[in-house]
């Protein structure tokens, strides 16, 4: 039997996911798609956040270039590959929980629409960023042409499709597709090291909040204003009424909670 694509552990109630083809670069085959869907289908119940991170140099090097060479497939198979991908994407980036990404190397093409999906990108300085479709003769089909787009605007995209430009760990930070770049001299934590402390973090954020930043920004910022507002002010009403919100202000009001300060 193959290797499984996806290696699974759980750091208390972190859960952390490895891509796990270091040999092929972590390209992703139907296989892998498969069981990422599966993976995001059943978060169990205690995990409050998702480390995503990859074996090797590189996190992902898109889609499995060989097996669609291989497989000869129709445009009918191809949609089909397409939608898995959009599936299991859309329960990466809709599935109530944070995933954070920790990325070095090639984060292209499908790569980049696997990170896209994830609501945290943390990349080390190897990190390098590049849409090679165009160049290759071929098309985004993970949900690029929404998720990466919406990062770093169509506009962006259009170019970096056309010219195949490959963008170093900086420079895709300018962009918005890395929030932080590790291992340099402004931060020497090393990527897992960052990604690991912000999953801590995150879980000891409200269960709610936490749902409600990761479900419903994205969404409402493909509503009207006028329906983003109404999604807003319900989605607020069921976050600050819940249970532990109480306990929470209440720290605050007895001056027992934390300041919002700068860190530098
Ligand atoms: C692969 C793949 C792949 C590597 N599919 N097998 N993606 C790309 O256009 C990126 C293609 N890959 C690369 O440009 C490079 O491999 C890397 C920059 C990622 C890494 O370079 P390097 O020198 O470390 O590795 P390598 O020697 O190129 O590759 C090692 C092995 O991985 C080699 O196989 P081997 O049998 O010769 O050992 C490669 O063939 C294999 N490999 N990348 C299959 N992508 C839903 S639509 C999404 C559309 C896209 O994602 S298009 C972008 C595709």
């Amino acid at each position: 039997m193959a290797a499984p694509f996806l290696l699974t552990t759980e750091l208390d109630n972190i859960g952390i996911v490895t891509l796990n083809k270091a040999h092929k670069r972590n390209a992703l085959d139907e296989d892998a798609i498969a069981e990422i869907d599966a993976y995001f289908s059943n978060i169990p119940e205690h995990i409050r956040v998702i480390l995503m991170k990859a074996e090797g140099d590189h996190f992902c090097a898109g889609l499995d270039l060989k097996e669609h060479h291989d497989k000869e497939r129709g445009a009918v198979d191809f949609l089909r590959v397409c939608q898995s991908w959009h599936r299991a994407f859309d329960k990466i980036e809709h599935g109530g929980i944070p995933v954070i990404a920790c990325l070095q190397g090639a984060v292209v093409g499908g790569g980049l629409e696997l990170a896209s999906a994830a609501h945290i990108r943390v990349a080390d300085s190897s990190t390098f960023f590049a849409l090679p479709e165009g160049t290759r003769g071929i098309f985004t089909g993970g949900g690029a042409t929404v998720r990466t787009a919406k990062i770093i605007s169509p506009n962006r995209m259009i170019e970096l499709m056309l010219t195949g430009r490959v963008l170093d760990a900086v420079e895709g930070e300018r962009l918005g597709l890395a929030h932080y770049v590790c291992n340099n001299e402004a931060n020497p934590k090393t990527a897992y090291e960052l990604s690991l402390e912000l999953a801590q973090r995150i879980a000891g954020n409200a269960i709610l909040s936490n749902y409600a930043i990761v479900s419903s920004i994205s969404r409402i910022a493909d509503m009207s204003a006028t329906d983003g507002l109404f999604a807003e002010g319900l989605m607020a009403a069921v976050v600050q009424t819940g249970r532990d919100v109480q306990d929470r202000l209440g720290e605050f009001v007895n001056k027992k909670a934390h300041k919002v300060k700068p860190t530098k």
